[in-house]
């Protein structure tokens, strides 16, 4: 019983100085952290030189009492840049705002109480007959919203997924493993020397080379082992970039 108190109490006293690494890292995370509030969970603003592609969207009302947009969804990869291209085909003012649903619906509560005009670069504002536009950086994957957040109109049907997929060429470009046997590891140079067949994905043939690798990589080799492993071009320079 004493001992199991014992080695419990070891136990904490070992983990306290780990929780306060674990804290100290996480300082580091928050100075990057600082440069995210620049932009919103959907993205951020951008210039009209950096579009990938204009989307035309129509905000109107229908003859039985709905309020909607066109298109009624939008599918966006992550990293495009979109221009929006809204009008306003109806009778009445509409607004085109792009955000989380949270965010829409804590800006549509406070617009509920008084309806204020934002400048936002997130969404745009438009009389009955005007044009306008968002330009747009979908940054991040997810699940958003646009919405118009005039009093009534959420409800009348102004809102509509908008869904930022992962881009295409995250997912057009598998790992390509390669085999070869570690001739010689150069720990501190981070450099390592591979007998290696064909890299495809270089086209390269078989020969022996000089591979920079990271730290945890080297770790995981030793001279003589036949291994399978990732070759790519990092800067420039011919690295072992993951190892079975
Ligand atoms: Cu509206």
């Amino acid at each position: 019983m004493n001992k199991l108190l014992l080695s419990t109490a070891l136990s904490l006293l070992i983990s306290v100085p780990a929780f306060a690494a674990g804290t100290h890292v996480g300082g580091h995370g928050d100075e990057g952290h600082g440069d995210m509030h620049e932009e919103m969970a959907i993205g951020m603003p951008a210039k009209g030189e950096a579009v990938d592609r204009t989307i035309d969207v129509i905000m109107r009302e229908t003859d039985d009492g709905e309020m909607i947009f066109e298109p009624a969804e939008f599918d966006i990869q992550k990293g495009e840049t979109i221009r929006f291209a809204v009008t306003n085909k109806g009778e009445i003012e509409h607004e085109f705002v792009i955000d989380t649903m949270e965010g829409n619906a804590k800006h549509k509560e406070a617009m509920a109480k008084m309806d204020m005009e934002h400048d936002d670069p997130n969404s745009v504002r438009l009389d009955p007959g005007m044009e306008g536009e968002v330009i747009w950086t979908f940054a991040n994957e997810g699940a958003f919203e646009f919405a118009c957040l005039i009093p009534g109109h959420y409800e009348s049907g102004m809102h509509g997924p908008l869904t930022v997929a992962p881009s295409d060429a995250a997912a057009e470009a598998p790992l390509v493993y390669s085999t070869g046997k570690v001739k010689k590891i150069d720990t501190k140079g981070k450099k390592v020397t591979i007998i290696h067949g064909p890299l495809e994905n270089l086209d390269m043939p078989s020969m022996t080379m000089v591979f920079k690798a990271d730290e945890a990589l080297i770790a995981k080799m030793k001279e003589g082992q036949n291994i399978e492993f990732v070759a790519d071009r990092v800067k420039g320079k011919l690295t072992v970039t993951a190892m079975k």
